[in-house]
């Protein structure tokens, strides 16, 4: 079998990590193409692999006769047309977090693809592959913990650039918990809270930080949420699954980080690898660009209960790819 050839899109911090584990770490596959708005930086990677060039328009890019598919690294509010123009050419699509910053263009992409009748979306949500949260996932759906009542989860940054704003912790970080929440129970998210404790002192003016969120499952379940991105500590991440049958928690050991590419760096590895390896059966594994946009309809949720702390009920349109 012969290599797919990658096309990886924004070559910022994760798009840099991923064209990084792709030119090593990662069998299969090798990086021929890389873009970035900022030119020079996709010159000056694109110089340091064997057969790679940088491709100055990110739609040119995907179109390229040999890319075979296409990582996205770059800024939400561009996602909507490349992953538009990837199911045009037909390419399967890893697609860094959120699908589109909005629920109509996210609901867009969702339909397209279905009209299109093949799944080419991967939605890069890497905590899925995290070997503890797959093994909690596991012992879930294996019923060894009995029906899981109540997830506790904990994800705190040391420290964020001074434009991490208050909807950009619901954004950015809260929405890695909705997908925790949506995988390890199974089900969706049909309302969310957002509360806010008086700031840390290290947040700047006018941002809520931290965050504690309630989600309300489907089935009932509930998720408590705490999200802290001026901490002052480590980059921690972590969660306690509370079941019929017993406790169990993910993260506690997980060592000191300053973020999540080295946190989560081998679940990246697995994800990026499970993914090469899909495209070459022509499937897709991990979150779906369904799980993208009902992450990004919760997320809106959350945003709107921010603004008053009140519960706001989650709208998920029906699932155009179920019979
Ligand atoms: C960042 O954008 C990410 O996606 C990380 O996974 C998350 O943990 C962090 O809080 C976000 O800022």
């Amino acid at each position: 079998m012969s290599d797919l050839r990658v096309a990886v899109l924004g070559v910022g911090v994760m798009g840099a990590d991923h064209v990084a584990r792709l030119s090593s770490r990662i069998s299969g596959a090798r990086v021929v193409v890389v873009n970035d708005y900022v030119t020079e930086k996709a010159e000056q990677i694109a110089a340091g692999i064997d057969g790679c060039r940088a491709v100055v328009d990110p739609l040119d890019a995907i179109a390229e006769p040999d890319v075979d598919a296409v990582v996205l690294a770059t800024p939400g509010p561009t996602h909507e047309k490349q992953l538009l123009a990837c199911l045009e050419h037909g390419k399967p699509v890893l697609c860094e977090k959120p699908l589109t910053t909005d629920i109509e263009t996210s609901l867009a992409v969702v339909k397209r693809e279905a009209e299109l009748g093949k799944r080419l979306i991967q939605v890069g949500f890497m905590r899925r592959f995290d070997h503890e949260y797959a093994r909690l996932k596991a012992l879930i759906d294996g019923g060894e913990l009995g029906r899981p009542l109540v997830l506790h989860c904990a994800h705190r940054n040391p420290a964020v650039p001074p434009s991490f704003d208050s909807a950009m912790i619901v954004r950015d970080s809260l929405v890695h918990e909705v997908d925790v929440a949506r995988f390890l129970f199974g089900e969706e998210v049909v309302e969310v809270t957002v509360l806010s404790p008086a700031p840390t002192r290290h947040a700047p003016p006018g941002v809520v930080d931290p965050q504690v969120s309630v989600l309300r499952m489907a089935g009932g379940g509930l998720v408590t949420t705490e999200v802290f991105i001026n901490s002052q500590v480590g980059y921690d991440v972590r969660c306690e699954a509370v079941a019929e049958q017993g406790a169990l928690s993910v993260g506690l050991d997980a060592g000191a980080h300053a973020d999540w590419t080295t946190r989560f760096a081998r679940a990246y590895d697995l994800e990026v690898q499970a993914w090469v390896d899909a495209c070459g059966r022509g499937e897709v594994v991990g979150a779906t660009s369904w799980d993208g946009y009902a992450a990004t309809v919760v997320a809106a949720a959350a945003l709107a209960s921010l603004a008053t702390g009140r519960p706001v009920p989650v709208d998920l349109d029906p699932d155009p790819t179920d019979p």
